[in-house]
């Protein structure tokens, strides 16, 4: 399919936007705004209860249909038609996308290798939702017969940055008599700091790794293994029943003494950073339960069936992914920034760190050849208000584009006083800050010597898309999690790259695989890496002997 696509620039509509560029970019959105009064009501999509205002972004009618031109002359509808079908769109690793299988209704037919593979996924949900009752009912019982009252989940990358993600969005939905912990840190701290107010008897450890061969996750397993077995006594019949896995390898997950019938699988087609509704949310369904953890399911199920069927005009993830080809493209904007106002959504913006720049860091097309543009932007943020007080100046006044989404609810979960009021407030005020600026004129109306008065304007003309929904549930977030990996695919699409690789990783583990018997060795090894590296490896090496 990919050969049919002529290359981005040489596409008709690529070339139309460079030259319709040119005419729009001194388009202030004041002027934008004051030439249509209904602007801001005509320019937003709403979908699955979740609602896209994207007026305030430096486009006109034009910039849209062209936009839209260029996602039909990138074969979008038939790349999404493609990856829904099962079809192996992962050139590189010659694998099928299939995490909207994973959230697919029962009676879904998803066909991979001659396969359905729905049924699958809802036998392991099932499986995991079996354990999740046992474990929260207090049914299943530890070594000692005490129950289970903290859950770590040892897992790195997308084997732990959606578990953690999802665990402090939905906290509000969780068993407060539970804790939860994350290790995925290959520094000793990390593990150290989860444990250390723990009981092994309590403590049910769930290995997430889809390889399980994974060097961090591999290295904290087992030093779990010998935490948990220290603690009750040495007898390794124990590590059944305070060690669960979730991976693709039943055969190394069974070495490791997991009990096979504490093992959640899934399948080659789903992506790590593509896991979090799959069996890797295993620790989302103990803290949540399963009824929740099925809500999540149907929410991100709405947004893909959204995404599927919805005129690209009004499709969400596709407006967004195209916005983004805009300012990255056309106005080299670099980055773009996440600004959820809602405090349970604190580790969304290093969420989709992982979804966005792991997905669409890549440098050749799907033939494999070099890219004339650039791909994918660095995703960063944090949650308002606190980044007002931070970074938002070099967003108000700095030198830079960094288009912007400001995410929001129009409930709160915690409905304190005045809270909510004041905070959305604030997600308003900004945008508006951000797209109108403060003139010259205005700053000088206000008293404001001369001198001081080019500190005090705001340029505006800064662009973002705002994002509401009723309140943050299981249900939302799951949502909000489709709607960017869609928007990834919308992106990765237009640049004809494959979203769902990520051999930019494999170099340092071969490298790191390779220095770390330079290090353990107790002869002084024979260094053949370049001065700078030999030469860190010596201080280390004569650090480590002076301990
Ligand atoms: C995600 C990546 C990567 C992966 C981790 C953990 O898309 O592939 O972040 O999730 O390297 O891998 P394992 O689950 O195999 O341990």
């Amino acid at each position: 399919m990919a050969a049919r696509i002529a290359p981005l620039t040489k596409r008709k509509a690529w070339k139309a936007l460079q030259a319709h560029y040119k005419k729009v970019r001194g388009l202030h959105l004041r002027k934008l705004f004051a030439e249509d009064p209904k602007r801001g009501e005509r320019m937003t999509a709403k979908a699955a209860g979740i609602f896209l205002d994207y007026s305030k972004n430096r486009i006109t009618d034009d910039t849209l249909a062209l936009l839209l031109q260029l996602a039909k002359e990138s074969g979008l509808r038939e790349r999404i038609d493609a990856m829904f079908r099962g079809e192996k769109i992962n050139i590189t690793e010659n694998r099928a996308v299939l995490h909207v299988a994973l959230r697919a209704p029962r009676e879904t037919s998803i066909v991979v290798d001659g396969e359905n593979v729905v049924p699958h996924v809802h036998a392991v949900i099932e499986k995991m939702a079996d354990f999740s009752n046992r474990v929260r009912s207090g049914v299943w019982k530890g070594h000692t017969g005490k129950r289970i009252r903290n859950v770590v989940n040892i897992g790195i990358g997308g084997s732990d940055l959606g578990p953690v993600m999802a665990y402090e969005a939905l906290k509000h939905y969780s068993d407060r008599a539970m804790t939860f912990r994350f290790v995925s840190n290959i520094d000793g701290t990390d593990f150290a700091e989860a444990i250390r107010d723990l009981d092994p008897a309590e403590t049910l450890l769930i290995v997430s790794s889809k390889t399980f061969t994974t060097l961090e996750t591999m290295t904290n397993a087992h030093t779990a293994r010998a935490w948990s077995l220290k603690g009750l006594g040495g007898d390794e019949n124990s590590v059944a029943k305070h060690f669960v896995a979730v991976s693709t390898n039943a055969a190394e997950a069974s070495k490791f003494g997991i009990d096979t019938a504490n093992m959640f699988g899934f399948w080659d087609w789903v992506g790590g950073r593509y896991s979090m509704d799959s069996a890797i949310g295993l620790s989302t369904m103990l803290a949540i339960g399963p009824d929740q953890f099925r809500a999540m399911l149907d929410g991100f199920h709405q947004m893909d069936e959204h995404f599927r069927e919805a005129p690209f005009e009004r499709n969400l993830p596709v407006l967004m992914g195209l916005l983004t080809v805009w300012y990255n493209n056309f106005f080299g904007a670099q980055t773009v920034a996440v600004l959820p106002y809602e405090q349970y959504l604190k580790r969304f913006p290093a969420y989709l760190q992982q979804l966005t720049m792991e997905s669409n860091g890549k440098h050749v097309t799907l033939d494999g050849t070099e890219v004339d543009y650039p791909t994918g932007p660095i995703y960063w943020g944090e949650p308002g208000t606190n980044g007002q007080h931070s970074f938002y100046q070099l967003i108000h006044q700095g030198t830079r584009l960094i288009p912007s989404d400001f995410i929001a609810f129009y409930k709160p979960l915690h409905p304190l006083g005045r809270h909510h009021d004041l905070l959305l407030a604030n997600v308003f005020a900004q945008t508006e800050a951000l797209a109108f600026g403060k003139t010259a004129e205005q700053v000088k109306t206000e008293g404001t010597p001369d001198w001081l008065v080019p500190h005090r304007v705001l340029e505006g003309n800064r662009p973002s898309n705002t994002i509401l929904a009723e309140r943050l549930t299981p249900e939302t977030l799951g949502k909000l999690v489709a709607l960017y990996e869609h928007c990834v695919f919308t992106q990765g699409t237009v640049w004809n790259i494959d979203s769902f690789d990520q051999w930019g990783v494999e170099l340092g583990k071969t490298l790191a695989q390779r220095i770390i018997p330079e290090l353990e060795s107790k002869a002084a090894p024979n260094l053949g890496h370049d001065s700078s590296t030999n030469n860190l490896i010596r201080s280390y090496r004569k650090f480590k002997e002076a301990l």
